[in-house]
């Protein structure tokens, strides 16, 4: 199903070629049809992707839908690309998906249950696929994170892979965020050298939500705070020189806007090797609405400073420009 986001903006101006016609077809926000929140941004195989949380009830989190584009002005959904029916221990509440490719294989990592205790069954599992648009079936017949460790909640997992090729999943959730090495087949976690396999990096200020990305040498640790719910959710961020930190809060990056939206938070970071563009895809609340689940997926553009320092985000409701991955990004 194709789709293209209702407020797109197509400013062809009549007396131009089609090159300066299609640059100026904008995205339009929010980019994906319906209630979908926590969105992870990606460039497989030629076109960016998007994995979201399917923003219903809990118990109707059953499910994850992934949407590709090649432009990101049209997108195409793929149904149901994880479904709860392929994982006997998660039920409800799939959360924050994070996605990887190795060795063939694409790695989805999502939070299943919303456990409240170590008691319960859920957390972070790991599911995996051929391609980006799934099947994704269950890895481990068991989650990969089952439990609280440094009071961090086994949710809102990222799976980051630092430029000595190393892969760490850093997540939390209820104020902590913890860094852990994955083994080379994702199949488990392998201890630090002082015999701990979980590290807190929690910076001041931090909820849930991290992103984490490494640029000219620096470590960007992004996250969500404030209260999901509410309208004063927002993304802040540190920069630390490794993936340990230590992470002090810069500032905030994204936020409401009174003109715009509400509760703008739990982002990515989407960047094509070689192009001068970046840009943020995150959710939030459509002006008005107020039910705790009613976020969308928008797109705008992020900008660093000539210091590496990251710029606060102008959230629009125009989106960002037709970008082809074909013809504007070196490889
Ligand atoms: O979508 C469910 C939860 O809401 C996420 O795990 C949190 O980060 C918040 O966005």
């Amino acid at each position: 199903m194709r789709f293209r986001a209702a407020g797109v903006v197509a400013v062809a101006l009549l007396c131009t070629g089609p090159t300066v016609a299609a640059q100026s077809v904008r995205s339009g926000n929010p980019i994906l049809p319906g209630w979908y929140a926590d969105p992870e941004a990606h460039i497989f195989a030629g076109e960016y992707w998007i994995f979201p949380t399917y923003s219903a009830p809990y118990g109707q989190q059953t499910f994850l839908d992934a949407f590709s584009s090649r432009d990101l002005v049209t997108w195409v959904k793929h149904p149901q690309v994880l479904d709860t029916a392929d994982v006997a221990w998660a039920r409800r509440a799939v959360w924050a998906p994070s996605i990887i490719e190795k060795g063939g294989w694409y790695y989805l990592f999502f939070g299943a249950n919303d456990i409240q205790n170590d008691q319960q069954k859920g957390g972070i599992g790991v599911a995996r696929a051929r391609t980006p648009a799934g099947p994704f079936k269950d890895f481990l017949g068991k989650p990969l994170i089952d439990a609280f460790h440094n009071g961090a909640q086994p949710i809102d997992q990222m799976v980051f892979r630092d430029v000595d090729g190393t892969y760490y999943i850093v997540y939390g959730g209820w104020r902590h965020c913890n860094i852990a090495k994955l083994n080379d087949d994702f199949s488990g976690l392998v201890p630090f050298p002082d015999g701990s396999t979980f590290k807190e990096i929690t910076p001041a200020g931090y909820v849930e939500g991290v992103f984490m990305l490494v640029k000219d040498g620096k470590y960007y640790f992004m996250w969500s705070e404030g209260g999901w719910t509410g309208p004063d959710y927002a993304v802040a961020y540190a920069i630390g020189t490794s993936p340990f930190g230590p992470f002090n809060r810069v500032g905030k990056i994204l936020q409401q806007d009174s003109m715009v939206a509400t509760g703008a938070g739990h982002h990515s970071i989407l960047h094509a090797e070689g192009s001068a563009n970046w840009y943020i895809v995150y959710h939030r609340r459509p002006l008005g609405e107020t039910d705790r689940n009613h976020r969308v997926v928008s797109i705008d553009e992020l900008h660093f400073d000539a210091q590496g320092l990251i710029q606060p985000v102008v959230i629009t409701k125009a989106g960002v420009k037709a970008d082809s991955l074909r013809t504007s990004h070196k490889p």
